[in-house]
């Protein structure tokens, strides 16, 4: 099989996942018609923006390489879509980053106020727990949706993104090292991808050494991923600390193409079954190219 035959297959692949993540999610978002009309606006409006699904993807990526059932995998698929775009919400809000665009259109409290943005993104958070608590398996073995409710919660509670965010709010107020920086990509960014991952994983009933190596995997590629993103950000107007107050870019690029190397390495387990994450896992890194 030629590289270009191959590569096409991937991204046939991915194109058609997204397409079904966006269907789902239009079904499970409230109509904006439905009252009150105001919220579920809001709500979609951040949804349906110019959002790249990464995390989407990377859960269907890892539950097909094990027996991905879509029926148990799409809800939570987009449950993982609606808490991302719940921090996004929140993230951009005047106490917080105070940011007035998020995916190429005025952020949702610009657009529709700051007390309906931050109940959109509260109805967003609890929407994607409900998503989470109705994705059981009809199969043979019961998938317990409490399982993938705590791994959610975990990833997102005070020792995940929202901790990992009130680190980042410190990091604005006083000097930090290169180790407070890793706790701060660590949780506020690479938990998610790993939850994404290990809930993949779980739903296609991978063997338990799979299941470490997706982890491994998220929690390598989740720190590549935020480096890679203070890169792109970096003529931007940054509030926290990030890697170019403590590097040049050269020692930026080769501490993200060593991480990138180790991510793929962590998939090792899963032989070519792990492609389609492989093939993920260069694309983040080819953002800088
Ligand atoms: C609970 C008050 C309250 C706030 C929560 C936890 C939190 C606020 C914010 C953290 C979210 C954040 C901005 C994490 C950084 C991760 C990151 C690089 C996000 C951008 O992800 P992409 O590039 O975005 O996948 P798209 O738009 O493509 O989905």
């Amino acid at each position: 099989m030629t590289k270009g035959f191959y590569l096409t297959r991937i991204n046939r692949y991915l194109d058609e996942k997204k397409r079904l993540v966006e269907k789902a999610l239009e079904r499970f978002l409230p109509k904006e018609t439905s009252y009150p009309a105001k919220l579920h606006k809001a709500m979609r409006y951040s949804v349906f923006s110019a959002g790249k699904r990464l995390r989407p993807l990377l859960m269907l990526a890892a539950a097909d390489t094990g027996k991905m059932e879509l029926d148990t995998a799409l809800p939570a698929a987009c449950a993982i879509e609606l808490i991302h775009t719940f921090s996004l919400i929140h993230d951009d809000l005047p106490a917080l980053d105070n940011d007035n665009f998020r995916r190429g259109k005025p952020s949702c409290h610009c657009a529709f106020g700051e007390d309906i943005a931050i109940l959109a993104g509260d109805a967003l958070l609890v929407l994607g727990f409900q998503l989470l608590g109705e994705s059981e398996r009809i199969g043979q073995s019961f998938l317990k949706s409490g399982v993938l409710i705590k791994e959610m919660a975990e990833a997102i509670g005070t020792g995940g993104m929202i901790g990992g965010q009130a680190a980042d709010l410190e990091s604005q107020r006083k000097k930090i090292g290169l180790k407070e920086l890793l706790y701060i990509h660590q949780h506020k960014t690479a938990d998610l991808i790993t939850a994404a991952l290990r809930i993949g994983g779980t739903i296609g009933q991978v063997s338990p050494r799979e299941l470490k190596g997706l982890t491994n995997f998220g929690q390598v590629m989740g720190l590549s991923f935020q480096i890679v993103d203070d890169l792109l950000d970096e003529k931007e107007d940054k509030k926290g600390a990030s890697y170019p107050d403590f590097m040049g870019r050269e020692k930026i690029l080769a501490r993200v193409r060593e991480l990138a190397q180790k991510a793929e390495k962590s998939l090792k387990p899963l032989g070519h079954r792990g492609d389609i994450l492989k093939t993920i896992n260069k694309v983040m890194v080819e953002r800088l190219a």
